[in-house]
Order: structure tokens, then C-alpha cells, then sequence
């Protein structure tokens, strides 16, 4: 796999606080402001915003990690003492746009988490389509202990991972939950030992770029809104992707392949 950096890319507008490191089709996004722990300041928020927007179109799949000892420690809180209503509103809906645009962009997006990923993180990793965990991870909602509330869209995407009950817990009691006990809840797809998720998540986007491009599409843009919507339109919908993926050419060579002894069969892994 060839190692391209695109981040002097000028049609990539990044602040200093994240770092985008292309190797083939997958772009690694770090975010790179360990000495606060990751916390996300609005230039971040609007850097996140940017580049999910506009993915290089040679980028299929993005892995999304953080420098140092933990992920993300959510929202910067020495950004937000001096805001009023107004800014406060217009704030939480910055990190929606972002954060959307992670969700329902371009390429799948697979999260690399360890240490702390709490607060605006936990809603930051909420919003990828894969979520891998070293042992070290733990997820909590400080937003209970500091007076505020959740802000990012955590509190539309995080009871649909892991059900209202137990987000109302975290923030009411400030309860935690680690790498192990949070993965069968939801909290993430994966576990895997310290210091070996960035490479985990890597060889996730490397399987997920050799997707034809429309199944990654279908599979982030129809999936989640299928579970929101009532069972006939999800049906006619699934039965319209279904149709305009088997009519694409990629599709096509695919089950091609198959059918002529030159794809891999589906093996347990
Ligand atoms: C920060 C932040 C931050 C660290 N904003 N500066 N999030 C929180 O309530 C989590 C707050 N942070 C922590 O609980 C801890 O920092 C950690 C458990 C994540 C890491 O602990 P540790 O011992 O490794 O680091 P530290 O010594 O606490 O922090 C190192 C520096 O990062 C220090 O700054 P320094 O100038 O004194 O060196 C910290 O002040 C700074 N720092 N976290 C600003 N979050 C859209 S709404 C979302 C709402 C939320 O996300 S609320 C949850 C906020």
C-alpha cells in the first residue's frame, strides 16, 4: 500500500488540530491536539465539517483516530463559559453539520477508540459507521457533572446504540462504561488489544473500499433511515436499492466473477 500525505492538499482546508495521512484509497484522519486531550474547539468542529463534505474522491473509506492517550475528550469547555443562548444554538447546530456530514457523507467512516472517549467524542464516534475499541476505551457522559447538556446529535444517535435508559444513567449518575462491558451493549463493533486499533480499523476500510461503491452507499444512507421510517416505505425502498445496485455495472462484474470461480467464497473469518 503506498503512503500519499494529501494534507498540504490546499483544496483541503484542516486547522492545525487535525492531520490527514492518505494511504491508497483509505484517509486517516487524526485528530491531533493531545495536549488537551483532544477536546474539540470550533476550528476542529468546522475542520471535521469541511473535509467530510468534500472527501478526495480517491479516499472510499476513512479511518478516524486520536493522537496521544485517548480519543477525544469531547467538547472544548474553555470555549463555552462566555456564550450566550444564541451562540449555544448556533454551536450545537455546527457539530450537527459536521457531524452529519460524517454520518451521511460520502465514505464509510470507521472510528479507532481508546482512552476517554466521552462526552462530544462519544458523539463524534457515534456518528461513524464502525466503531473499534482498544481495552483501553471507557465512554461516559460528563455533560451531567458540568451543567450542560449533549449537544453534538448525541442525544438523537446514542439511544438507538444503546437505548435511552442507559444514556439517561450516564448523564443522571455520570456512570462509565469500558471497552468490554460497553461493546455487547453497542458502543462499538470491535475490541482488540491496546495499541492495535488504528491498525484494525485499517484493515476494516482496506476490506470496506473494496466494496462496490454503491453497497457502501446503500448500506450508510439506506440502513439508518430504514430504521427510522415505518415498515412499507422501508420495504419499497430496500426493493428501488436493491434494483439500482444489481443494475450497476460493478454489480454486474461482480456476480460475474462469482459465478465464473474467480471470486472468494464467503468463509468464517
Ligand atoms: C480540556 C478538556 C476539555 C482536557 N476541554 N480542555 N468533557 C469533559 O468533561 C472531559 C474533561 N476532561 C477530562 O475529564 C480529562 O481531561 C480526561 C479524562 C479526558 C483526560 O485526563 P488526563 O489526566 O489525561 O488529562 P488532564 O490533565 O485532565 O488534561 C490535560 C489538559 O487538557 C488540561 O489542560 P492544561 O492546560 O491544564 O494542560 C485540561 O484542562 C485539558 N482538557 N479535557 C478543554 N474537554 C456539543 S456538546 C458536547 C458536550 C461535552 O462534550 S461535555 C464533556 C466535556
Amino acid at each position: 500500500m503506498s503512503t500519499r500525505s494529501t494534507a498540504s492538499d490546499p483544496a483541503i482546508d484542516l486547522p492545525s488540530s487535525l492531520h490527514l495521512e492518505q494511504r491508497g484509497p483509505i484517509g486517516i484522519l487524526r485528530l491531533s491536539r493531545p495536549h488537551k486531550r483532544n477536546a474539540l474547539d470550533d476550528a476542529t468542529i468546522l475542520g471535521i465539517e469541511n473535509f467530510f463534505a468534500a472527501v478526495p474522491d480517491d479516499i472510499k473509506a476513512v479511518v478516524l483516530h486520536g493522537e496521544g492517550e485517548h480519543f477525544c475528550a469531547g467538547l472544548d469547555l474553555s470555549e463555552l463559559s462566555e456564550r450566550d443562548i444564541a451562540a449555544g444554538i448556533a454551536h450545537s447546530r455546527a457539530w450537527h453539520r459536521a457531524f452529519e456530514h460524517v454520518e451521511f457523507g460520502q465514505v464509510p467512516v470507521v472510528a479507532s477508540l481508546h482512552g476517554a472517549v466521552v462526552g462530544g467524542g462519544l458523539e463524534l464516534a457515534a456518528a461513524c459507521h464502525i466503531r473499534v475499541a482498544e481495552r483501553s476505551a471507557y465512554y461516559a457522559l460528563p455533560e451531567g457533572s458540568r451543567g450542560i447538556f449533549l449537544g453534538g446529535g448525541g442525544s438523537v444517535r446514542l439511544p438507538r446504540l444503546i437505548g435511552t435508559a442507559r444514556v439517561i444513567d450516564m448523564m443522571l449518575t455520570g456512570r462509565t462504561y469500558g471497552a468490554d462491558e460497553g461493546s455487547p451493549l453497542g458502543f462499538s463493533h470491535y475490541v482488540v488489544e491496546r495499541g492495535s486499533g488504528l491498525a484494525t480499523a485499517m484493515e476494516l476500510a482496506d476490506r470496506i473500499a473494496g466494496n462496490a461503491p454503491m453497497t457502501n452507499f446503500a448500506a450508510m444512507h439506506v440502513l439508518p433511515r430504514n430504521a427510522e421510517q415505518d415498515r412499507a416505505s422501508g420495504l419499497l425502498m430496500e426493493s428501488l436499492m436493491s434494483a439500482i445496485a444489481q443494475g450497476d455495472p460493478e454489480a454486474k462484474r461482480r456476480l460475474r466473477d462469482f459465478l465464473d470461480k474467480r471470486a472468494p467464497k464467503t468463509l468464517q473469518r
